[in-house]
């Protein structure tokens, strides 16, 4: 009884895949990938590898850039601003907790980064796309 509990127990963990995304690499303001497919369970691990960077929930539209401090929405996130100025490539974790759309982008320089096309999607669908989503924060 107790080893079938403990096996049920494993198979969520076994299962989960983790995404890893890079900020800022080849010192671009940008993540990559842009677009991350994941499951709910499954992890995203960002890594800042330059400068100084947010990994911030965001609106779809509308005031986009900056996304607020603490996130935006339900099941949203907010790394703070996490730096790789001396070179420690520090790193944020994101539990997909839902199967809806998530938006991020960075919130450093009072959206600026954001703005420059500093952002990414989590599961984006038919009607709340990425490329839609990167529009919406050039022109917030
Ligand atoms: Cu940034």
């Amino acid at each position: 009884m107790f080893s079938k509990v403990f096996f049920l127990a494993l198979i969520p963990a076994i299962m989960a895949a983790n995404h890893a995304v890079s900020v800022g690499a080849n010192n671009a303001l940008a993540f990559s990938p842009t677009t991350i497919t994941a499951a709910v369970g499954d992890t995203i691990t960002f890594t800042v590898v330059s400068r100084n960077h947010s990994i911030t929930s965001a609106r779809f539209s509308g005031a986009v850039c900056p996304p607020p401090p603490g996130g935006f929405g339900t099941n949203g996130f907010d790394s703070g601003f996490l730096s790789d100025l001396d070179g420690s490539m520090p790193t944020f974790t994101y539990t997909v907790v839902d199967t809806q759309p998530h938006f991020g982008a960075c919130m450093q320089a009072n959206g600026a980064h954001c703005r420059a096309g500093m952002t990414f999607a989590i599961n984006p669908n038919s009607t709340q796309t990425y490329a839609q989503f990167l529009a919406n924060a050039e022109a917030s």
